[in-house]
């Protein structure tokens, strides 16, 4: 509790500031009587608040008037008819009000949107009105004062960069949010990305600490794991989910943090939590030192619909393992002897019982021999495979039309992560510019939560109009075109 407390303070302390902007659509009065509507276009993708005035042009209003307001974060979410949403997530994300307005006056609506454009409906007016004074309230913590161009020539990297950097821009507010859009919580997933691009961008670290004091404020499970997302508005509260390579992650994230900015202080408050996650991770081994399926929570590593995650969730094992040992070496810790060495053993153990010596490749029994992009990208990440043998395994299972592939930009990115690791630079730039550059191709203001090319309607949740348009995750080209200098 003590601890608890005292997180959360350093939480608070870290308090980014947030930079407001009004942004005033090109029209700027429009008449109206029942049945009218009129659509607003910001000109980029805002997240804030939405004012407007209202009065009567000749006579007196008479009697309330009924508005219907919509907000879509591109035009396809304006046009869609949200009375037709039938997805797995509450349909209360979905960004649509009806208000009455009494009498002539200011209009602020008191809830927090994310959008581009936004849809006015005159529902019912028993006379002639105006609405007048259109206004957008942006909100972000980023300061876009301090962001440079990136230094690329090459067309579409310069916009993939522009759209990347807009993105992270829109969910930095008071903490890191996955989307503002939905679910406007802080996860570790996210946090990762958002983070390692932030460096790169905005760099913004207090954010960033305040990130990671809000995560090691949680109230872990019965099995001393930290929760995979937590809440901060309108106070704090701890997730009840508990995601097994996210625990991970998060101490992935410290790693970062760390090798950014040498922060003593940070390492020093988080360094006992990490060690504890990862200790705990190992209870999940069996003999083999082999991750085990846990009752009651799980691995995400993608919204692949049928992807068996053991394989790669054991990658991301291995990969916490190396990042935290090198740590620990780098600062002196004793520890990273015992860390070290385990992360040699694991390795092992996945080389012996979850690589098919014969196919070459990361197939096996714990998966229902299932071959997926993610099993190979994460072992490769783990370092259980290097090399030319590396290379061939991801470029076979990549152009393999059976093969699982990644579903959302977050997996996509740890595809490009582990191509940078096996020094495949070209092969990476090309995949980044077409994954991302077909978003953009598409008409994107900022990158999506999910996206497969030739899948236009897919959503993770079963109905594509609850998906966010506006992705923490999908944030890190700018990312690799700013540290690997890709021109
Ligand atoms: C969704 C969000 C979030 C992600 C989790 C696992 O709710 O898209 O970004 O981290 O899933």
């Amino acid at each position: 509790m003590a601890d608890k407390n005292r997180f959360l303070e350093k939480a608070q302390k870290n308090m980014p500031v947030l930079h407001y902007r009004d942004i005033v659509p090109d029209i700027t009065e429009f008449t109206a009587e029942s049945g009218d509507s009129i659509l607003l276009d910001l000109g980029e993708h805002a997240v804030g608040h939405f004012s407007f005035s209202f009065d009567r042009v000749n006579i007196f209003v008479d009697a309330p008037v009924r508005l219907k307001i919509k907000f879509g974060e591109d035009m396809r979410e304006i046009e869609d008819d949200f009375s037709l949403y039938h997805g797995v997530l509450s349909s209360t994300w979905l960004q649509e009000e009806t208000i009455h307005l009494d009498f002539p006056q200011k209009m602020t609506m008191p809830r927090r949107y994310a959008c581009r454009y936004i849809k006015i409906t005159v529902e019912k007016a028993n006379r002639l009105i105006k609405l007048y004074g259109f206004s957008f309230r942006s909100s972000t913590s980023a300061d876009v004062s301090v962001l440079k161009k990136a230094d690329t020539t090459d067309e579409m990297l310069g916009k993939i960069d522009i759209v990347s950097t807009n993105t992270l821009k829109e969910c930095m507010q008071t903490f890191f949010e996955d989307g503002p859009k939905r679910d406007r919580r802080l996860w570790i997933g996210d946090l990762r990305l958002e983070a390692l691009t932030n460096y790169y961008t905005f760099n913004n670290l207090e954010i960033v600490r305040r990130c990671l004091y809000l995560f090691a404020a949680g109230d872990c499970n019965a099995l001393g794991f930290l929760p995979s997302f937590v809440y901060d508005t309108p106070y704090y509260h701890s997730g009840e989910t508990f995601i097994e390579d996210y625990v991970l992650l998060y101490v992935v994230t410290v790693c970062d943090y760390y090798e950014h900015t040498g922060d003593d202080e940070v390492l020093c408050d988080l360094l006992p939590l990490c060690k504890s996650q990862l200790d705990s991770f190992r209870a999940t081994l069996d003999e083999n030192l082999i991750t085990t399926k846990q009752n009651g929570w799980f691995a995400f590593i993608d919204w692949c619909p049928g992807l068996e995650i053991l394989t790669a969730l054991q990658g991301v094992y291995l990969y916490t393992l190396d990042r935290f040992a090198g740590l620990l070496e780098k600062i002196g810790d004793e520890d990273y002897k015992k860390y070290s060495c385990f992360l040699e053993e694991v390795r092992f153990s996945c080389k012996k019982h979850l690589y098919n010596e014969k196919k070459k490749i990361f197939v096996n029994d714990a998966d229902n021999n299932q071959l997926s992009v993610h099993s190979q990208v994460w072992m490769i990440l783990g370092g259980a495979v290097d090399g030319e043998d590396a290379k061939e395994i991801l470029l076979k299972t990549l152009a393999d039309e059976n093969a699982k592939q990644p579903c959302t930009p977050y997996m996509h990115h740890y595809v490009i992560e582990a191509m940078m690791k096996l020094g495949m630079k070209n092969e990476a730039v090309v995949y980044l510019k077409k994954y991302w550059g077909g978003m953009i191709e598409l008409g994107a203001d900022t990158f999506w939560e999910a996206y497969i090319p030739d899948e236009p309607d897919f959503s993770p949740y079963n109905d594509r109009m609850i998906n966010s348009l506006c992705h923490a995750w999908s944030c890190t080209p700018s990312y690799f075109i700013r540290k690997y200098k890709i021109s």
